[in-house]
């Protein structure tokens, strides 16, 4: 087999890792060597790909020539040009016109497949982001089965991503990975739930340079957001949509660009996860929702590990194996009865002008060796079961720890802005908030130290009194 080496990575055993693009059919193989090769090269490997020869090693302009052409003709080949319909009108009209920023986006992630780059993918740990890397993991499985030459196991890196930003740290870790290849091709950073916000820019402007990015996400735009400079941001929030359609649904979507593999089951598990006004409780979804947020909370309980990164290889796994789906569903619903059961005895209540404001000290109601279930998602079941019980206006601000979570029954939307909220008190107190956003009626806050957190909360209830009072000033 000859063939030119198209990504390399080196590990610590003298042996180096790489991805070869083989001149006849352009597929990749993966081989080991100890000998040294250049992306660009071309070389001679034998029967199973593990012996490469030295015979035949020069660097092949041509090669490289007809490779990257062949790449760029799979990216027009494996689009779908029809706009992806679910069903649901409006959802379905904001994917319409955001179907050709998709497909750019599926051309540029065709290309980087065809060569062998390496991919970062980085989605938000709960339902939603969970569900669009689950519902992407299984297209790209469907793509590989379609096209010969993508037939290989991807050179992707699945990176569960615990918080609402994109910061420095994350864009370190990042480059690390991406230096550790070198490839003919761009490496490629794709984002799935979350960091549009001002605590991004730092760490899109560490990466930027190194990788290609595809941004997919819902919240909403904050001003001076570093991500909107991006070639490949999508948004709802630019086509007319809004939060509630989820960055879980918007990855189906994308993936639907060059893949036709049934996702419906993750868009709903999304839309469910994120509180949509187009979740479907009596649709396949509802069930899977509830696992991830369970298996996303507590890597523990997925993995035998705590702290561990979970893949959606490993959801697959756990999906696929329906004794164990079961278990673990049943697991989560009946923690989730027994934590509302006593966070309902333990609510305090403040009066907002018609509105009933609660307060909850999450700390001690929690099973502390179970991370299960994390405060925000946790306040916003909790929210729904209150809204159920009292039928009025309700707010819930959740804390633990350095965390305040703060979630507005919807139909309170035109009244309060928790985004806004968030905004006037980083702006009083500045390094206190470490970060936070997030929607209209559900955003929090991580605080620099735990000491302050009683201070911020009696912040946050009258602010929250402000706004509903004195009405969202435009
Ligand atoms: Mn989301």
């Amino acid at each position: 087999m000859i063939g030119i080496v198209v990504c390399s990575k080196s590990s610590g055993n003298g042996e180096s890792r790489y991805y070869v693009a083989l001149e006849h059919s352009m597929k990749i193989v993966e081989v080991r060597s100890t000998l040294g090769f250049e992306p660009g090269e071309r070389i001679a490997a034998e029967g199973d790909g593990s012996f490469i020869s030295t015979a035949d090693i020069r660097p092949d302009p041509a090669g490289l020539e007809k490779l990257r052409k062949n790449a760029e003709e799979l990216s027009g080949k494996a689009i779908y040009k029809e706009s992806y319909r679910s069903g649901i009108g409006e959802i379905d009209a904001v994917t319409e016109r955001m179907w050709k920023g998709l497909s750019e986006c599926a051309s540029l992630l065709v290309r980087k497949l065809a060569c062998a780059a390496p991919i970062i993918v980085r989605f938000h740990n709960d339902a939603d982001g969970s569900s669009g890397a689950y519902g992407l993991y299984k297209s790209l499985e469907s793509l590989s089965a379609r096209i010969s030459a993508l037939d290989y196991e991807y050179n992707i890196t699945w990176i569960m991503h615990p918080s609402v930003s994109y910061g420095s740290y994350e864009a370190g870790s990042d480059l690390m990975i991406a230096n550790s290849y070198s490839s003919i091709e761009k490496p490629l950073l794709l984002v799935i739930d979350f960091g549009t916000s001002l605590e991004s820019n730092p760490g899109i402007a560490a990466v930027r340079d190194k990788f290609d990015v595809i941004w997919l996400d819902h919240h909403p735009i904050v001003e001076g957001f570093g991500g909107l400079g991006l070639e490949h941001y999508i948004s709802p929030w630019l086509h007319g949509g809004d939060s509630n359609y989820t960055a879980g649904f918007l990855a189906c979507a994308f993936a639907k660009t060059f893949s036709q593999t049934d996702t419906r089951e993750m868009e709903n598990a999304s839309l469910i996860g994120d509180y949509s006004d187009f979740g479907n409780a009596d649709e396949p979804g509802a069930e899977l929702s509830m696992l991830l947020d369970l298996v996303t909370s507590d890597t523990r309980i997925a993995l035998g590990q705590p702290g561990a990164n979970l893949t959606p290889y490993e959801i697959d796994r756990i999906i696929g194996d329906a004794a164990r789906r079961e278990e673990l569903t049943r697991y989560a619903s009946l923690r989730l009865s027994e934590v509302t059961a006593l966070a309902l005895t333990l609510l305090k209540q403040h009066n907002g002008d018609g509105v009933r404001i609660y307060t909850l000290d999450f700390e001690g109601i929690r099973d502390e060796q179970s991370k299960y279930p994390l405060p925000g998602r946790f306040s916003s079941k909790l929210l729904g079961k209150i809204v159920e019980l009292e039928s009025r206006p309700s707010i819930l601000i959740v804390y633990s720890g350095r965390y305040i979570s703060m979630r507005a029954s919807k139909d309170l939307k035109d009244r309060i802005d928790l985004v806004r909220l968030i905004d006037v008190i980083k702006g009083r107190h500045g390094a206190v908030i470490e970060a936070g956003g997030g929607h209209r009626v559900a955003a929090g806050i991580k605080l620099s130290d735990k000491a302050d957190r009683s201070r911020i909360v009696r912040e946050i209830v009258e602010g929250i009194k402000e706004q509903l009072s004195q009405g969202l000033r435009a």
